[in-house]
């Protein structure tokens, strides 16, 4: 199964591979994710509209990512955010907790 590795996750978005995260990126990123989410629940929404969410998202998470305003995301800045909202245990959590 996926196994969410935030170092591979970063590194397979940085696109240009200068070390960090642009707002284009993010935007592609977002993209990416939102297609996976479309196969499973088909939107027809008008383009326009989707175009307008999205910059909405890509905005959001910019705020998020970027803690010190400076528009690119380092790794740092999103291994914090990774590890602050949960990202690392979505995994289904069937490890065998006991021996
Ligand atoms: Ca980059
Ligand atoms: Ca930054």
């Amino acid at each position: 199964m996926y196994e969410f590795d935030p170092r591979t996750f970063f590194a397979s978005s940085d696109a240009d591979s200068n070390g960090v995260l642009d707002r284009n990126e993010i935007t592609a990123l977002l993209l990416r994710h939102l297609n996976d989410l479309d196969r499973q629940s088909p939107a027809e929404d008008a383009a326009g509209d989707a175009a307008a969410k999205i910059e909405q998202m890509v905005e959001h998470l910019m705020r998020q990512l970027d803690q010190d305003g400076d528009g690119h995301v380092t790794y740092a800045e999103f291994l914090d955010f990774v590890s602050q909202s949960n990202l690392l245990k979505t995994r289904p959590a069937q490890e065998p907790q006991q021996d």
